[in-house]
């Protein structure tokens, strides 16, 4: 099997907490996940998908997150299951891996800004630590709402801080402190690579395009509800033992 991660990126990601895999997607990952973002978003905006879930509440401020379809669009679900997401994953969690969160995350026109946060800030108690693989489908920059990460060697502790819901009761954020962060431009195609401690947040959107992402999170081990009776949102196998698994796809 090919590989694209590095014992450069591992290091990278030990000292900093990510590592970014630049123009890494194919031409028929990019335009099969484009397509399929593009459809996610008309039918939100086509009302279709109107469950009142984290995902519509967030979906305002013209940002989307469009989630847990992965196995209704033929181009997703290979793409969870590709190589290069194994190989990412394999290197970092080991021979078991499980897709926790699957969503597109689009900004649009004039979308807002996520303000810091760490992903395992929106779990309220003890649990495994997950990765997160952030695709690029479109070229990414400042203009059009980049990311913005905090490296783990500019924090005292990469240890989970309080979230609070913002202003307007929308966004859960933290206080990290006056560190701007760095930016990540990438181009279209790229992921970059973090795990659910690490502080990111994205700016706003102040181009007239929309900026496509499609975010994918695994873990090592199920994650559990707080009571350990019940998987919290998904633990679909992707890898056990160090095998690859790819169970029937349910249309
Ligand atoms: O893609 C973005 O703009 C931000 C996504 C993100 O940070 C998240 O969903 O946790």
């Amino acid at each position: 099997m090919k590989m694209w991660v590095t014992e450069q990126h591992m290091q990278q990601f030990r000292t900093k907490g990510f590592f970014l895999l630049e123009s890494v997607m194919t031409d028929s990952q990019l335009q099969g996940l484009r397509q399929a973002a593009d459809e996610l978003r008309a039918e939100a905006d086509a009302g279709a998908a109107a469950r009142e879930t984290i995902s519509t509440r967030l979906s305002k401020r013209n940002r989307y997150f469009l989630e847990g379809r992965y196995r209704e669009k033929q181009a997703m679900y290979d793409f969870v299951h590709s190589d290069l997401l194994r190989d990412v994953c394999t290197s970092v969690l080991g021979d078991n891996v499980y897709l926790f969160v699957e969503q597109f995350v689009v900004k649009g026109p004039g979308g807002r800004e996520l303000g810091w946060h760490q992903d395992s800030g929106y779990v309220p108690y003890p649990h495994p630590r997950w990765l997160s693989c952030w695709c690029t489908l479109d070229d990414v920059c400042e203009e059009n709402g980049s990311l913005y990460v905090l490296p783990f060697d500019r924090l005292p502790s990469s240890e989970i801080v309080k979230h609070e819901f913002d202003e307007e009761g929308i966004d859960e954020i933290a206080d990290f402190g006056d560190d701007p962060g760095d930016p990540v431009t990438a181009p279209a195609g790229s992921v970059l690579v973090f795990p659910s401690t690490l502080p990111h947040r994205s700016v706003p959107n102040r181009t007239s395009g929309f900026r496509r992402c499609y975010l994918a999170q695994f873990s090592g081990e199920p994650i559990m509800s707080k009571d350990g009776t019940k998987v919290r949102n998904l633990a679909d196998p992707i890898v056990l033992g160090g095998k690859p698994v790819r169970p029937e796809k349910a249309a």
